[in-house]
């Protein structure tokens, strides 16, 4: 894993701030990295990434806490990523509420189980037709038709709403990233207590949606130090074992499930940033 490090980049994308309306009727704000050039080709159409930051964040925390917009300024400049719409959002509806170190596991569940209902109802319609992603427009069959152009991914507990993306959502994305969390479809830290019943749930979803093999990808990541290792690490095991639907390959470009391990990595914004970094050249390729 090459080790990013920051260096100016001339063709800057940029960060709009999107008000919108979320569950309940809810005031909510995401932020949206447009990349360079988006203004001069006003016909031009994007795949649309949707990044969430970790438990007791914001829609800034990915922002504020690693260099990723220069990251992307510089995967896409230099022609190593594909050009893309990033935007951040947050799972909590009136902030986090959230003293640090302490964790309110069932809190957080239920800001997760909220938004995902958010996420196709309010959020995707507003972010996409504010922007020019592949959808034609903003109801959910046109949304759907852009799937292979969006995609799902978030660190920690951005990473458990992630996986809810894919099990609940896969009509809506091709392309997922959960970075250090696991899936808590079956219950809280479900990874690591339930591997294999996890595993399964996340195949049914597939086949549920009438989908196969080809029509997703899954680029989960952690490091070896990482708190969320021990309950990502046997959910991804137990996926491997169901090769009907899940194709592991340590080669980024092939299969559908891959599993980057960051050597010594811990529980951090600096440690997704990276990974994020080694997947960038593979999403949105084909
Ligand atoms: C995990 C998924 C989520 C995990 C931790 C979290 C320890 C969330 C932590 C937090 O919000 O502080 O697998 O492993």
């Amino acid at each position: 894993m090459k080790l990013f490090t920051y260096l100016d980049e001339e063709r800057r994308g940029s960060i709009r701030r999107l008000e919108y309306t979320g569950a309940q009727g809810a005031r909510k704000y995401a932020l949206v990295y447009l990349p360079w050039g988006y203004d001069a080709e006003p016909e031009r159409r994007y795949p649309v990434l949707y990044l969430m930051h970790g438990g007791g964040g914001s829609p800034d925390a990915w922002l504020d806490s690693c260099p990723i917009k220069n990251m992307l300024d510089r995967a896409i400049a230099a022609g190593d990523a594909a050009p893309m719409i990033v935007v951040f959002p947050t799972f909590y509806t009136d902030g986090a509420h959230r003293t640090p170190g302490v964790v309110d596991e069932q809190f957080e569940l239920r800001s997760v189980l909220s938004f995902q209902q958010e996420l196709t109802e309010h959020l995707i319609p507003a972010a996409e037709s504010a922007f020019r992603s592949y959808a034609e427009g903003a109801d959910p069959d046109s949304l759907r038709r852009a799937r292979d152009r969006r995609g799902f991914g978030g660190f920690s507990m951005g990473g458990v709403n992630t996986w809810f993306a894919f099990s609940l959502h896969l009509d809506y994305f091709s392309v997922f990233l959960p970075l250090s969390g696991d899936s808590w479809a079956m219950e809280v830290m479900g990874g690591a207590k339930q591997s294999a019943a996890t595993a399964a749930l996340l195949r049914d979803s597939v086949r549920a949606f009438g989908f196969g093999p080809e029509d997703f990808a899954v680029y989960a990541a952690t490091g070896t130090e990482d708190i969320a290792y021990p309950n990502l690490t046997p959910q991804i095991r137990a996926m491997q074992a169901l090769e009907d639907t899940f194709r592991f390959s340590g080669d980024f470009g092939e299969g559908n499930l891959h599993y980057l391990l960051g050597e010594g990595m811990v529980h951090s914004y600096d440690a997704v940033c990276q990974y994020v970094w080694n997947y960038l050249p593979f999403l949105f390729r084909n």
